[in-house]
């Protein structure tokens, strides 16, 4: 560019970058290690804010004894495979997540402006302390006692040279037995029959099968709540979607936005049919025309082909409408076709047997790949600890007639008795040792 002429009202631009490192005063800092070390049952909550300081986050949890939770768009920053980390709270989050923000004496938010309070604990429950770097987040979900502005790297970083080891361990093993049983539930609800298939399974087998380094993204459909549910990052691996907004047709853009700044990593993106026709099909155009250019050519567009706008159906159900079809109904295609014509691999998946298989040739594939999923979209995209007045109002919209009540229960029940299982299994399995 040139520059522009030292004129009245020219804006001025600079190829500096504004510095993210910010140390909250040491006394704060005094004051914080001393409400974290009082806590015995200290509950992490992590979000995107924390990008870039998980060993801190790691080694805090550690020192204190907790659990850590985190926000959606905070999923990647903890690995997937620490043990305490139980995943996101919320409807598409956890039970153990639940359990623990319910339970705790003590709230440690990190980056982090997750709004939904009626998860987080009762106001008085926990003594709180926040870090962030944006001043308007401070005490603006929960009233925290110590309102630290800073980085989390450095704040995290500071904070644990004033922390003792807790070394009372329970509550942390707590966490992790419940996130043990939880595991089996969701891998019970994945293997529930549905018709065709059950859209938990084809997260249940994709998470089995992420490359080391890949990138996933989710839509503001039910892929949300599938991937907050079944889907753990590994440390290398990254994932996203519109979280705050919760636009949408993100999953497209996200995911060749994280290809064009990635070629050389595998690309995962999972959206659904009704946001796969607003703007994924015209982006899959922008595939066609790049992906040749692509050091790692696997691209991989998951369709949950259900031909319909299932996470409102679902939400007008919460609030005790029957399902309308004229506004739910997405019109059928042939996705896997429409891929083949633009010269793409396109699969077609009708039984779930076959789930596995589709995701292994997808990611061995030399080039971009559509699986056009057909889904079930009667299964609740719901934890199934939902409370007594979702279900009050999901039983009202029934009774005023759904057109798919019968499958709604069915399949509502199933997930119920999936968890109810797991659960006597886990007790019958502790009662036997
Ligand atoms: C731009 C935009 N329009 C509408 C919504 C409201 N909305 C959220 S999810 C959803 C339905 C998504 O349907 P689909 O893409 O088929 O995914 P599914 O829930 O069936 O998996 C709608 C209409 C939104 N979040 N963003």
């Amino acid at each position: 560019m040139e520059e522009p002429a030292d004129a009245h009202f020219v804006s001025r631009t600079g190829i500096g970058r504004p510095s993210t490192r910010l140390l909250p005063p040491v006394d704060e800092l005094h004051r914080a290690a001393g409400v974290l070390g009082a806590g015995s049952k200290v509950a992490m909550l992590v979000g995107a804010g924390a990008a870039g300081a998980t060993d801190e986050v790691l080694a805090v949890a550690d020192r204190l004894g907790a659990g850590i939770v985190t926000s959606l768009l905070g999923k990647d920053v903890v690995p997937g495979d620490v043990p305490h980390h139980t995943q996101q709270a919320g409807l598409l989050g956890s039970r153990p997540s639940y359990d623990m923000l319910k339970n705790c004496d003590t709230l440690l938010m990190v980056g982090c402006s997750f709004p939904y309070t009626e998860f987080l604990p009762a106001t008085g429950q926990a003594r709180g302390v926040q870090i962030d770097l944006k001043a308007k987040n401070l005490s603006l979900r929960y009233p925290m006692e110590v309102n630290l502005l800073g980085d989390a790297r450095s704040s995290l970083g500071a904070l644990l040279e004033l922390l003792e080891r807790q070394s009372d361990r329970s509550w942390q093993g707590g966490i992790v037995d419940g996130m043990r049983e939880w595991d089996q539930v969701t891998a019970r609800l994945a293997a529930t029959k549905a018709d065709p298939i059950n859209p938990r399974l084809v997260f249940q087998e994709l998470n089995e099968r992420l490359p080391r380094d890949v990138i996933v993204t989710a839509d503001a459909g039910s892929t949300a709540d599938w991937y907050g549910q079944h889907i753990r990052l590994g440390r290398d691996m990254q994932g996203s979607l519109s979280g705050s907004l919760a636009s949408m047709i993100a999953a497209m853009p996200y995911a060749l936005a994280a290809k064009f700044a990635h070629p050389d990593r595998p690309v995962v993106c999972t959206i659904g049919d009704g946001a796969f026709q607003m703007l994924g099909m015209n982006e899959l155009l922008t595939v066609k025309r790049h992906w040749q250019e692509w050091e790692d050519p696997r691209f991989i567009v998951m369709v949950l082909h259900n031909d319909d706008l299932t996470q409102v159906s679902w939400e007008m159900r919460e609030a005790g409408d029957p399902r309308y079809d004229t506004s739910q109904l997405v019109e059928d295609m042939d996705y896997a076709a429409y891929a083949r014509l633009l010269g793409l691999t396109g699969i077609r998946i009708e039984d779930p047997a076959d789930v596995g298989s589709a995701w292994n040739r997808a990611l061995a594939a030399d080039g971009p790949v559509v699986l056009d999923v057909l889904t079930d979209p009667d299964v609740p995209p719901l934890p199934p600890h939902v409370t007594l007045e979702q279900a009050r109002s999901m039983a009202q919209s029934l009774l005023k007639g759904d057109p798919a009540e019968r499958r709604v229960i069915v399949e509502s029940a199933r997930s119920v008795a999936a968890e109810l299982f797991a659960k006597a299994k886990h007790v019958v399995s502790r009662e036997g040792r």
